[in-house]
């Protein structure tokens, strides 16, 4: 639908900013943006206003956008509700990170980060531990059940699972992220068989994934449930991603939240400091310790930043 809008400039009331119409981003590409509207897709580039703003379009982005002889221009990204550098998407109800225990394995420290980046801007993280028909995965499903996640043992191949993890995701926009060779797309394949999405071998000499997956893109499974594909992390892409600031690290991580304002200091950063209550509870297995081990990289590297700005 056409948003008539008073226009200011001097058109003579010909101006095509007054026919703004609304969408959200379901792919970009090389600096071409897929606008869905209710009446069809339109493909779009981003005005260069946008960029001088500092904010490129992103997919998930609702945006308004005008249209001439079928070629569409982004004016305008509307407010967004929350935004990710990796995986590239905006406006997420929830987050899925993907892990498995073989081909490849997921280092926690992945998991901790990606979901401590959501959990800063109070993002939904979900754990869809997969290729279960190739390792159950024991010591992951454990960790972050303890640790208060929604954990989903899956299984792409098989289909265990699926179902489970359609259930999670109806009504929400929720975008698919892990490591690469994961099997994020092989996963978006069993919910939706249609989409046909390439899937890449593993390299069994690496033990790693190929990048198969190479931009965001949106996938509709049912009326309100969207679904975001996107690009698999290799382990050095983990040095682009937001990074937190380190005062509020402790409350990024959810299951730390019992144990805080009981240490001796108030300003405790739970690393060193005497009568600490995380450290205590790491000690008594009442958080988990690889769960503390990520915190401690984390802060470690928050406190990097401050010292070059
Ligand atoms: N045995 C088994 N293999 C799986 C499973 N899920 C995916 N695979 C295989 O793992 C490989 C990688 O799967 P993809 O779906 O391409 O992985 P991805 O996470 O999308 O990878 P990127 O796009 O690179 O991020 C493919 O050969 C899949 O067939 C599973 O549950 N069990
Ligand atoms: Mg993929
Ligand atoms: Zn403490």
């Amino acid at each position: 639908m056409g948003q008539r809008q008073s226009c200011f400039c001097d058109h003579g009331g010909l101006c095509k900013m007054m026919d703004l119409k609304t969408g959200r981003i379901i792919r970009s590409l090389s600096g071409f943006y897929d606008v869905a509207l209710p009446e069809g897709v339109v493909t779009c580039r981003g005005r260069g206003i946008l960029r001088k703003e500092g904010s490129s379009p992103l997919t998930g982005d609702l945006v308004q956008i005008t249209e001439e002889n079928g070629r569409g221009m982004v004016e305008k990204i509307l407010p967004r509700k929350n935004r990710f550098i990796r995986p590239a998407v905006a406006n997420v109800d929830a987050l899925v990170v993907f892990a498995a225990n073989t081909n490849p394995v997921t280092e926690p420290f992945l998991i901790d980060r990606v979901s401590a980046i959501a959990g800063d801007q109070d993002v939904p993280v979900y754990l869809c531990v997969n290729k279960c028909d190739l390792d159950p995965a024991v010591d992951l499903v454990r960790i972050y059940r303890n640790a208060g996640f929604s954990v989903i043992r899956a299984s792409a191949e098989t289909g265990e699972g699926v179902e489970e993890l359609r259930n999670l995701l109806r009504g929400k926009f929720t975008a698919f992220t892990g490591n690469t060779g994961v099997g994020k797309s092989s996963m978006l394949n069993a919910l939706c068989p249609e989409l046909c999405l390439a899937t890449g071998a593993v390299s069994e000499k690496l033990g790693r994934g190929r990048h198969t997956t190479r931009h965001v893109e949106l996938y509709q499974l049912e009326a309100d449930t969207y679904v975001a594909d996107t690009p698999g992390f290799s382990s050095f892409d983990t040095e682009q991603m937001d990074v937190l600031l380190k005062e509020n690290l402790q409350y990024a991580f959810p299951d730390f939240a019992p144990h805080l304002g009981r240490c001796r200091f108030q300003d405790c950063s739970h690393r060193a400091e005497p009568d600490c209550s995380v450290r205590a509870a790491v000690e008594e297995g009442k958080l988990e310790r690889t769960r503390y081990e990520s915190y401690l990289r984390l802060y470690e590297k928050a406190e990097q930043v401050k010292l070059y700005k």
